[in-house]
């Protein structure tokens, strides 16, 4: 079993749309170990996407992420970094496989519904960003 960490991003929250993406992640098998939803601060969502803070959209990034409410996922399942990664499709929802989220409830390049860890490293520093060990049931 493998863990990666997700989020469910403000544009789809807006949209009344988390449940949507809730049943697509249960009906793929994943197990939710951990589940929040929370206001990040924009110092918040630098802190969670420092990688990406030489990229020209880091700021816009930041101040979508933190315009209203995500929901924040620790998802277990054989495989779940890149399971996760294909249920999401393509980073711009234009260039998103058929049937993935991003293709099917995407807005744009930024607001693009869902995050997901890229690699064991991301995973293993994004889910401790935002969960606690007891938390992950
Ligand atoms: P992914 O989320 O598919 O791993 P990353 O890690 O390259 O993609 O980018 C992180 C986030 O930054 C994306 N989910 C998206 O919201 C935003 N993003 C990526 N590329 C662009 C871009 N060219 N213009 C605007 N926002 C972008």
């Amino acid at each position: 079993m493998e863990r990666t960490f997700a989020i469910i991003k403000p544009d789809a929250v807006e949209r009344n749309i988390s449940g949507k993406v809730l049943d697509r992640i249960e009906g793929a098998g994943f197990k939710i170990v951990g589940m929040k939803k929370i206001h990040l601060t924009k110092k918040e969502a630098e802190g969670f996407y420092y990688v990406h803070k030489e990229r020209p959209f880091f700021n816009d990034l930041c101040t979508f992420m933190s315009r209203n409410p995500v929901i924040v996922l620790a998802l277990e399942k054989d495989n779940a970094i890149a399971a996760w990664r294909e249920l999401m499709g393509a980073t711009n929802p234009a260039n998103a496989d058929a049937g993935t989220i991003r293709k099917d409830l995407g807005v744009s390049i930024e607001e693009n519904t869902v995050h997901g860890s890229d690699s064991p490293e991301s995973a293993a520093f994004e889910i401790p960003y935002f969960f606690s060990s007891l938390e992950l049931v």
